[in-house]
């Protein structure tokens, strides 16, 4: 069994994917690793160069965000997880940190926060307004100290899946996360994190996305949602 598992979303995405598993490897020499990207049906070389450098390929046709790591998480067999964009965003640098939290116990979960040191360009107005939104209703909603709702970038004991509750397909699927964690009463911490910007296309539809979390913030918090499968 590895110790870290690192799952990696990915939708055409060869113009970073390899850099992205360069970075992990390099990051985490010390660590007994398996990287697995979850694919829907990229049309480019993404599944090329991932297979090329070593990674294992779970294809998931079903597209959606939380769909991916609902699938990644269940193919994972590390003692850790670890997450991120294949982007190129998030630096892979600092998995160190967020795994050294959690193996000298002092966090059961660790999120990048990107916000409190974020760069000039590394987001757009409109993104940077759309996340603080999300980050005062999931402040208030929930009542958390929590900075960056909708990071990426996570850590975590796989052990501790069986106790969320994890039913978003979309990109939701990262403040529910949090949400779980928080009421499951597992210690969240954030670790502030150098944002990038992206390398290729978003796949995110910036307005409709914001939108759509922040009714599912709202409506996770009166409980009305989907039953597991
Ligand atoms: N497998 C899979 N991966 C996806 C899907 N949608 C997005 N991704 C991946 O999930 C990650 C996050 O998507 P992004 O487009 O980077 O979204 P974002 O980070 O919110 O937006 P940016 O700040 O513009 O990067 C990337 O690695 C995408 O390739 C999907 O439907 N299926
Ligand atoms: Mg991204």
């Amino acid at each position: 069994m590895p110790e870290v598992s690192v799952v990696i979303p990915t939708m055409n995405e060869e113009a970073s994917i390899g850099a992205v598993i360069d970075e992990v490897r390099s990051a985490l020499v010390d660590w007994d690793l398996e990287i697995l990207i979850v694919d829907t049906d990229s049309r480019d070389r993404t599944r090329d160069i991932a297979i090329a450098k070593g990674a294992r390929v779970v294809p998931e046709p079903q597209r959606g965000y939380g769909r991916a790591y609902k699938t990644g998480f269940a193919a994972a067999t590390g003692t850790f997880v670890a997450t991120l964009d294949a982007d190129l965003t998030y630096p892979a640098s600092r998995f160190p940190d967020f795994l050294a939290a959690l193996a000298e116990d002092r966090a059961d979960f660790v999120s990048g926060d990107r916000l409190s040191g974020l760069p000039d360009g590394a987001m757009t107005g409109m993104h940077r307004v759309g996340n603080e939104i999300l980050n005062i209703a999931f402040r208030s909603l929930y009542d958390s100290g929590v900075r960056d709702s909708q990071s990426g970038m996570w850590s975590f004991r796989r052990s501790i899946l069986p106790r969320l509750r994890l039913v978003h397909d979309g990109m939701a699927f990262s403040e529910e996360l949090k949400v779980e964690v928080i009421r499951a009463g597992f210690r969240f911490l954030e670790i502030p994190i150098a944002y990038r910007v992206r390398v290729g296309d978003k796949k995110i539809r910036s307005v409709s996305d914001a939108t759509g979390n922040l009714m599912w913030l709202a409506r996770k918090r009166v409980g009305w949602v989907p039953r597991l499968p």
